[in-house]
């Protein structure tokens, strides 16, 4: 059987900026290009946002559609502990088997977006649940835990007690950091690679947006299909998705073509003055654009020091804007603390509801005098809409889950 396994769309992200097109056009790539497979497998975070717009449902949908209306797989489904949730319409195409990540997790009274794309037919959605599939005497079965706060995964995780199911090719499919396998430079994996099951002959992680095959237990990361977070990294691995045979049982990453170019560059400024810093960087772009790109590339320029300087973006925007997408940052050491909050704001462009949710979420974690782990975007939406009862439950529901898992 053929899999193809594809992680991270983050379908949305970007909305109204000049990159909006990005994620659909990156995600319709790898699901063209998986139209000779049996079997599709998502890793979680295909939309970046828990309620998506209707415009980026609209896009989305048409993307993964390319599934439904890809001809007939000859895969059939031997057995699921989900079995009466899955809609037949699934099979009209490549089946599409789901978890949702971290950007589409809402509280327990809410539906998902995942969720929703499962009641419409168009996937299969995993958590704690299985499905076996086969083909020509092949069987494979696919395991799936979708995100869950990073704090509770090893409880979770353990409960679920994930086993491989004898007779087949056994795919686990999580969404969690991992055993220093994380995914920024402030966050913890709580999961650690010795909790992963054995005899799975596939552990696949998203979350992580860059690619990576490890030697441990099969784990593998497909990445994102999209650059969200304009690190170093995401210069140097390429963006794509994976290809599985489990009869040869190899593995192939698929590069995307349509990815935009992303360079990042970091230097130190302290020996330069402003109008060497300005030339510099005017430099690197035109050095950059000696190429020609199919849409204009990003450039992230890292600036290391403590000097002050006047930085002209304008001008450099008047001459290069049009051709290159170009962001600046300053890596100080002096008052680094006070510039974060400034440069997490500017890099997040944070809506209302975002701010209010963070003041939400450090009252009540200084009351409760510790980290309280539910979604608090649909606790602020509940008291937005004055829905207080609702939000007093959904608050009590999440301090019983603690409790039960502290004792
Ligand atoms: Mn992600």
């Amino acid at each position: 059987m053929k899999i193809s396994i594809i992680s991270d769309t983050h379908f949305g992200y970007g909305w109204e900026s000049r990159r909006q097109e990005d994620t659909f056009i990156q995600a319709q790539e790898a699901f063209e290009n998986s139209r000779n497979c049996d079997l599709i497998l998502l890793g979680g975070d295909i939309f970046d946002e828990r309620t998506p717009k209707p415009e980026v449902w609209s896009k989305a949908l048409k993307v993964l559609s390319i599934a439904l209306m890809a001809p007939k797989s000859k895969v059939t489904l031997i057995d699921s502990n989900v079995k009466n949730k899955i809609s037949p319409i699934i099979f009209s195409g490549i089946p599409v088997v789901a978890i949702h990540g971290t950007h589409e997790r809402r509280s327990k009274s809410f539906v998902n977006p995942i969720q929703l794309l499962e009641k419409m037919g168009y996937l299969i959605h995993l958590h704690g649940t299985y499905a076996i599939f086969e083909k020509n005497g092949g069987r494979v079965a696919i395991h799936g835990m979708s995100g869950v706060p990073e704090r509770f995964a090893p409880e979770v995780f353990n409960k679920l007690n994930f086993k491989p199911i004898p007779n087949a090719y056994n795919i686990l499919v999580l969404h969690q950091s991992i055993g220093g396998y994380v995914y920024s430079d402030d966050e913890e994996s709580v999961l650690k690679l010795s909790d992963l099951p054995v005899g799975f002959d596939l552990i696949i992680d998203g979350h992580i947006h860059w690619y990576k095959e490890t030697k441990q237990k099969n784990l593998v990361f497909p990445g994102s299909t999209v650059m969200t977070q304009m690190r170093k990294v995401e210069s140097e691995v390429p963006k794509g998705f994976l290809k599985v045979d489990t009869e040869t049982k190899k593995i192939e990453f698929i590069r995307l073509k349509s990815a935009r170019k992303f360079f990042f560059k970091e230097f130190n400024i302290n020996d330069l003055s402003s109008n060497q810093i300005n030339e510099k960087i005017a430099h690197e772009i035109q050095n950059i654009l000696r190429n020609s790109f199919d849409r204009e590339p990003i450039v992230r320029f890292v600036l290391k020091g403590e000097k002050d300087f006047e930085l002209d973006l304008k001008h450099l925007n008047r001459l290069y804007g049009d051709k290159i997408i170009i962001k600046v940052n300053k890596k100080l050491k002096i008052a680094k603390r006070n510039l974060q909050y400034l440069s997490e704001f500017k890099k997040n462009r944070k809506s209302i509801t975002e701010i209010g949710k963070e003041i939400l979420e450090n009252n009540l974690s200084k009351t409760f005098k510790e980290k309280i782990n539910f979604d608090f975007y649909d606790f602020f939406e509940l008291l937005a809409k004055e829905k207080l009862d609702e939000s007093f439950n959904l608050l009590m529901e999440d301090l019983e889950v603690k409790n039960d898992n502290e004792n």
